[in-house]
């Protein structure tokens, strides 16, 4: 129904709250949807004037915000991830990307770099051979993507923490940034970065990580969603400022613990 003159048009608080909860990935909007039932509700958690379509995604933002929050306070940096034997290792292991296989970017071993930014004291970038040589750790864990598929990997490369540590970044600044050759990104907290599973992959299941799987570097985080485990990574930030990510930037919940 359409209203004329100055009067804005009735809000239709049930449907707009069911609207912008659209655009929230699928767990997130159950749980959203359960817990705000109400466009008072939702004014009320956030402190925003609710008129319109966009004041509500507004809302939601916030809220999603704060789950992020209270998720990050919440991470427990001592807390491992369950491991596995070899036997429960998931063989053939899935792929996933915003793109189908055939289309995994081809990254030339001879001309790849590891480029660092940020606050880090040693930028040098480093070249395969020499992450090939930094002691390497193998782990045997289960990735979970929010796609509703899970599977157990057999990884194995460079603790994440012991490089930040030998490059001299400040282990003290919030985030490190992925960027990924095809353009794909992710950002993680630092408390995560330093989580004894975090790791730098090199191999899978005992072979050189295959193009698929992100060659020739992705970052395995055995604590986090499948979406923040970024494959095929070239660049490496560590920063104050929130810099988002692919799927992040597109209303996924950043910080995706498990
Ligand atoms: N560069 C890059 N990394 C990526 C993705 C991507 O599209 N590009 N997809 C992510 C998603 S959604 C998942 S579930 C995992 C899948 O990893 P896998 O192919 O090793 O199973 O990679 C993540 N890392
Ligand atoms: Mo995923």
């Amino acid at each position: 129904m359409r209203h004329a003159g100055k009067r804005p048009p009735e809000v239709n608080a049930e449907l707009l709250v069911q609207d912008a909860a659209r655009l929230l990935p699928d767990a997130s909007r159950r749980r959203f949807l359960r817990q705000v039932a109400s466009l008072g509700a939702l004014a009320a958690l956030t402190g925003c004037d609710i008129t319109d379509a966009p004041s509500a995604e507004k809302a939601l933002r916030k809220i999603s915000e704060f789950n992020d929050w209270v998720q990050a306070r919440l991470f427990n940096p001592n807390r491992l991830a369950t491991t596995y034997p070899d036997s429960a290792v998931t063989r053939p292991f899935p792929f996933n990307a915003y793109y189908p296989e055939a289309e995994a970017p081809d990254v030339d071993e001879e001309r790849y770099r590891l480029i660092l930014d940020g606050r880090i004291a040693n930028k040098q970038p480093w070249t395969l051979p020499q992450l090939a040589e930094l002691p390497q750790e193998t782990q045997i864990t289960r990735l979970v993507c929010v796609e509703g598929w899970s599977a157990i990997g057999k990884w194995t490369g460079v603790p994440l923490r012991s490089f930040l540590e030998r490059v001299g970044a400040d282990l003290t600044a919030k985030y490190v940034h992925f960027v990924c050759a095809e353009g794909y990104s992710s950002s993680i907290d630092m408390p995560t970065a330093l989580h004894p599973q975090t790791q730098m992959t090199l191999a899978f299941d005992g072979q050189t990580l295959p193009t698929r799987f992100g060659f020739p570097m992705r970052i395995r985080i055995p604590t986090k969603l499948g979406f923040k485990n970024p494959k095929h990574v070239i660049g490496m930030t560590v920063l104050n400022n929130y810099t988002g990510g692919y799927w992040e930037d597109q209303g996924y919940n950043w910080f995706s613990g498990l």
